[in-house]
């Protein structure tokens, strides 16, 4: 049996440096599995890359399924083209775990943006986090930016708690809505209009302007209502379409006006940091997680701790420190 060729850390991050889109999908893929022995090589390659300075801004794209995000993406995407600038794409669909159907549609639905030079795509299947976003994500962008991209999109589905995930690893959220969807604010809308530092009411072709201007008054309101998020932006409601390209440009001026100002003030290096640092933690917390409940001692304990817990012989906290003394014998 020949063994099929595997580079070396060396040559993928080489690879990676000079922009080699294989090379980086490679790579992107490392960091996605979860065998032990690709992970450790990740880890080697994120550490590389990590340690080169990048000027990348990230920018988070969320909203429901079929708010318009791909087709949005592809519309502004041109737009960063246009100003001289690359981009990365990272497209997470939770809707990919049931069927890849979806993945290619989206896929083929940004096929103009997949045929340029200047911009990467990696549809990326969501590993069974709320909205698709994880560690996992945050890693991926590490090397979209190593490889010399100047701007990192990642969508994700609005479903309320992916959201703070989303803020921990991106510096602008946009917010796409469907016209009409203004009564959505009661509910779970409410905590995504939280961290969104912009919105956009998507297609507002056709016979929706109407709605449409009327839901910018109803999400204006809203927003006037909520906490501000920085204290020198106050995000504004921009009527968009991706089809009949109205309102693109004036996202990408919001986008760009947000990070002159991020800069001016030192802010954007501030909130790298506290992402970091957010990261670190995220991923130690995996870590211990994994090898709490893979070590065979816990393994061996578990099914009679959880006998008695249910029994009501043991409370879950003495259950719970049982189960900790398990893990610790061996490490004793
Ligand atoms: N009329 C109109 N339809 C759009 C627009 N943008 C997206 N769509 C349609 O809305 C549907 C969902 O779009 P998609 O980009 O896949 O949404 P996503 O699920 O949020 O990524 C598709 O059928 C698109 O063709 C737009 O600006 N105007
Ligand atoms: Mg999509």
């Amino acid at each position: 049996m020949t063994r099929r060729y595997e580079p070396d850390v060396e040559s993928i991050v080489s690879g990676i440096m000079q922009g080699n889109r294989q090379t980086l999908s490679r790579a992107i893929t490392l960091v996605e599995s979860q065998r032990p022995e690709h992970q450790k090589r990740a880890h080697e390659i994120l550490d590389r890359c990590l340690a080169k300075k990048s000027h990348a801004i990230r920018i988070g794209i969320t909203g429901s399924p079929g708010a318009g995000k791909s087709t949005f993406i592809e519309a502004l995407g041109e737009e960063i083209i246009q100003q001289g600038l690359t981009l990365a794409v990272l497209a997470i669909d939770p809707s990919s775990q049931q069927s890849r159907g979806s993945i290619l549609g989206d896929k083929a639905r940004m096929e103009r943006l997949a045929g340029r030079t200047e911009a990467y795509i990696r549809p990326t299947a969501s590993s069974g986090y709320l909205g698709g976003t994880s560690p996992k994500t945050h890693e991926a962008m590490v090397l979209c930016e190593a490889a010399g991209y100047d701007v990192i999109l990642v969508e994700t589905v609005g479903v309320g708690q992916s959201e703070v995930m989303v803020d921990t690893m991106v510096d602008f959220i946009l917010l796409l809505m469907l016209p009409g969807s203004g009564d959505e604010l009661q509910g779970i809308k409410r905590g995504i209009m939280e961290i969104a530092d912009a919105v956009a009411i998507t297609k507002t072709d056709g016979d929706q302007s109407g709605i449409a201007s009327i839901s910018k008054a109803e999400f204006e309101a809203a927003l006037r209502m909520l906490p501000a998020k920085h204290s020198f932006w106050q995000p504004q409601v921009i009527l968009t379409s991706a089809i009949s390209c109205i309102g693109i440009s004036e996202v990408w001026q919001n986008i760009s006006d947000f990070f002159v100002l991020m800069r001016e003030q030192n802010r954007l290096e501030e909130r790298r940091s506290q992402q970091i640092k957010h990261l670190l933690f995220t991923v130690l917390e995996e870590m211990l997680k994994k090898e709490f409940y893979s070590h065979p001692e816990v393994i061996r304990t578990k099914i009679e701790v959880e006998q008695q817990v249910l029994s009501g012989h043991l409370s879950p906290f003495s259950g719970a420190s049982l189960l900790l003394d398990a893990f610790f014998t061996r490490h004793r």
